[in-house]
């Protein structure tokens, strides 16, 4: 069967959350020849074990494992690079995101002209705590002032995107937190699409807000140096 989309879901000690996210993604995306890929980025609970039960059950799903903690962003990249759709999806794995969005985000991916690469999600009414809804329109404000990105969520974990654009980016440690500023510097589009956000239901979050900000604001500076060195896309032409 001929793939045409890959769905891709990072995780890290997401038991009780992952195998239940992959029922009811693969129910959301029933019509669509569709696969689901699970990257494990050295969980230490009951993850894999709980993925590797469904898969008698669900055909279309693959598990990796990276066999150590690499990071979210590494874990993104491998199961992008191993996935046999041309359009991607990536979704947290612990349930914050709703499978039910995807099908807007690819009719919205399908609809845009051959420069749009890639559909970004706005949360709608965080399901977080305070501080981290805080530090997060922080993270924001101080991101969209030096890359102009223009975007009010780029730490939103459900994207749908070209495959072939995504691995044209360079990759470097959370680069999944600058993929809008990082397919714009590449000439593409990107739109958005407002979707559902839901509380966490097991496991807690794999992040603390001072180190993020930290590491936020050295990626940040790195991300606008990129800019800076790139002169502009090009179509090259054979003469
Ligand atoms: N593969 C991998 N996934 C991670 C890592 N840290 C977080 N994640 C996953 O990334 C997603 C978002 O992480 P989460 O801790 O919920 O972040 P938050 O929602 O921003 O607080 C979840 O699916 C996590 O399992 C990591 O080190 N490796
Ligand atoms: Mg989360």
């Amino acid at each position: 069967m001929r793939v045409a989309l890959s769905v891709v879901v990072p995780v890290k000690d997401e038991a009780g959350n992952a195998a239940s996210l992959a029922r009811e993604t693969s129910a959301a995306l029933a019509g669509e020849s569709a696969e689901l890929i699970f990257v494990d980025d050295g969980s230490t609970d009951n993850t894999i074990a709980e993925l590797l039960a469904l898969r008698p059950s669900l055909p279309g799903l693959r598990v990796l494992q990276h066999g150590g903690n690499f990071g979210q962003s590494r874990a993104v990249r491998t199961g992008v690079q191993a996935a046999r759709g041309d359009v991607i999806v990536t979704m947290d794995g612990d349930g914050q995101n709703d499978p039910a969005d995807i099908p807007r985000l690819l009719a919205a991916l399908r609809a845009g002209g051959k420069d749009l690469a890639m559909v970004s999600g706005v949360r709608q009414q965080r399901q977080d705590r305070a501080d981290r809804r805080w530090a997060s329109a922080l993270a924001n404000g101080f991101r969209n002032w030096m890359l102009k990105d223009g975007a009010a969520d780029s730490g939103c974990g459900l994207k749908a995107f070209r495959r072939d654009v995504f691995l044209s980016l360079p990759y470097f440690d959370h680069m999944h937190r600058f993929l809008v500023a990082l397919v714009k510097r590449e000439g593409y589009d990107v739109a958005f699409v407002s979707v559902n956000h839901r509380p966490r239901a097991h496991g807690r979050s794999k992040y603390g807000n001072l180190q993020r900000a930290l590491v936020g604001i050295s990626d940040t500076i790195g991300v606008r140096w990129l800019q800076r060195r790139f002169k502009g896309a090009v179509e090259p032409k054979e003469i």
